[in-house]
């Protein structure tokens, strides 16, 4: 069964990583805050207050700045109404699946190929007793399994790095109706400095991806009948979520390359919303 889900050395590594990493205080103590665990990052400024009282308040920061990014995302994801069904496609523990289905009151499907991942984000379900209407399966989002045209919309929330665009983007356009919706968040490289940028090296090194270049999401989308309608450049809205989590306790090491990689130019935090014809 797992040869068929984890195809490749990359993905059975990629899995790993997400598989092994059950001890992450940076997302754990974040999500411990309202149950909603995210494996994203913020947006949106920070309130400098939280850093002259105790260090609860700075967790509970980051914490309200990676919700926004999701809100955020969610924002250009809808309408979406309650009898329509949606996918999260790279789930992870489940927190953005769970906030869209509080705002649309719809079915969600999230995928991983962590089955630890699957595991935590199901049980987040069943304890919010919504596990019946927000799922969450061990598979890969490039074969999804699921019936052709059945979503009105889809997202990837910092999960392309991960995939082949064109590969994903075939999928999605099978899966997607027509007119359904395609909402990415991702960080992608500058074209024209960014796959030399030692930063952005680093980033790929520390969480097992592979970076793409800006130009590689629009050339899959166009290749796949996904035309954006939206582009939205996040980079300045993160910085604050990089400088105020470089302060905090859980901090992890990777903030100096993402501060270095946004600032030098060679790095972009950007929304995409797309809809399929
Ligand atoms: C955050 O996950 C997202 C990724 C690891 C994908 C890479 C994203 C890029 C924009 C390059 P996380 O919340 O598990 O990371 P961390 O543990 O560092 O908070
Ligand atoms: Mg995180």
């Amino acid at each position: 069964m797992t040869s068929t889900i984890l195809r490749t050395d990359f993905e059975k590594s990629v899995a790993a990583y997400w598989n092994t990493h059950r001890n992450d205080p940076v997302n754990l103590r974040l999500g411990e805050v309202d149950d909603l665990y995210h494996h994203h990052y913020g947006v949106g400024p920070y309130d400098p207050a939280v850093l002259e009282g105790p260090e609860q308040r700075i967790i509970g920061e980051l914490h309200r700045l990676e919700s926004a990014q999701a809100d955020l995302l969610l924002d250009h994801l809808g309408p979406v109404e309650p009898d329509e069904l949606i996918l999260d496609a790279g789930s992870g523990r489940g927190g953005t699946s769970i906030m869209a289905h509080q705002r649309f009151g719809c079915e969600v499907d999230g995928l991983s190929i962590s089955e630890y991942q699957v595991g935590f984000a199901n049980d987040q379900a069943a304890r919010r007793g919504i596990a019946e209407r927000v799922r969450f399966h061990f598979r890969n989002m490039l074969d999804t399994r699921l019936p052709s045209g059945s979503r009105q919309a889809i997202w990837t929330n910092e999960t392309t790095m991960y995939v082949d665009l064109g590969d994903l983007y075939r999928e999605f356009a099978r899966v997607l109706g027509f007119g359904g919706r395609y909402v990415c968040i991702t960080g992608c490289a500058n074209d024209v400095t960014g796959l030399r940028s030692k930063a952005v090296s680093r980033i790929n090194e520390h969480y097992t991806c592979d970076i793409h270049p800006r130009s590689a999401y629009f050339r899959a989308l166009a290749d796949n009948g996904l035309v954006p309608i939206e582009v939205v450049d996040l980079t300045a809205a993160t910085i604050p979520y990089w400088q105020l989590r470089a302060r905090s306790s859980v901090a992890t090491g990777i903030e100096e390359a993402f501060l270095t990689a946004y600032q030098e130019g060679s790095f972009h935090y950007l929304l995409i919303a797309a809809d399929r014809i």
